[in-house]
């Protein structure tokens, strides 16, 4: 079976646009109003994080999924991720400092949440809007589905 990838993060995060940047699709905004299994990319819509009741939703997504990774706008200044959150996941999780391009952007404070998250894994700082960081972490995913089994 190929491999999947768990895609979790707040609303507006920019899941979907980093999902369609390394799948090569032209960036549509479109809210993601369900579980989108449709690709190598499980994409969730943030309110799944950003609601507690929903966590187990994650959770159990998780379990289909490879590897796990966390984005975080780094133009927003409150943590979306409850302490630990990452530890949940019995699969590698990776963060992901979005919008890097952002006159507005902070990735020092993304990154100390991520890391107050649990995250203890590498955190990839991207922009799908001006393609950076893109390149290093299609190669992060393409090791990663081309595994076998
Ligand atoms: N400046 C900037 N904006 C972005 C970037 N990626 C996404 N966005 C914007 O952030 C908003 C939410 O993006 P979306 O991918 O739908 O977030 P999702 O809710 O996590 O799926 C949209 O208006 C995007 O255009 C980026 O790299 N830079
Ligand atoms: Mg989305």
């Amino acid at each position: 079976m190929k491999k999947k990838i768990l895609l979790i993060g707040g609303i507006g995060a920019g899941k979907t646009t980093l999902k369609q940047k390394l799948l090569n699709q032209s960036l549509v905004y479109l809210k993601t109003q369900a579980m989108d299994f449709s690709s190598i990319f499980i994409d969730c819509p943030g309110e799944y994080l950003e609601i507690p009741r929903h966590y187990h939703v994650l959770i159990n997504a998780g379990m289909g999924a490879a590897e796990v990774w966390a984005l975080h706008d780094a133009t927003r200044g409150n943590c979306p991720y409850p302490p630990k959150f990452a530890l949940a996941f019995r699969k590698p999780v990776i963060g992901i400092i979005s919008k890097i391009d952002h006159p507005e952007a902070n990735p020092k404070l993304a990154e100390a949440h991520l890391r107050k998250a649990g995250i203890v894994g590498p955190i990839y700082l991207v922009s799908a809007q001006e393609g950076i960081g893109i390149e290093e972490l299609a190669l992060h995913m393409s090791r990663l589905t081309n595994l076998s089994n």
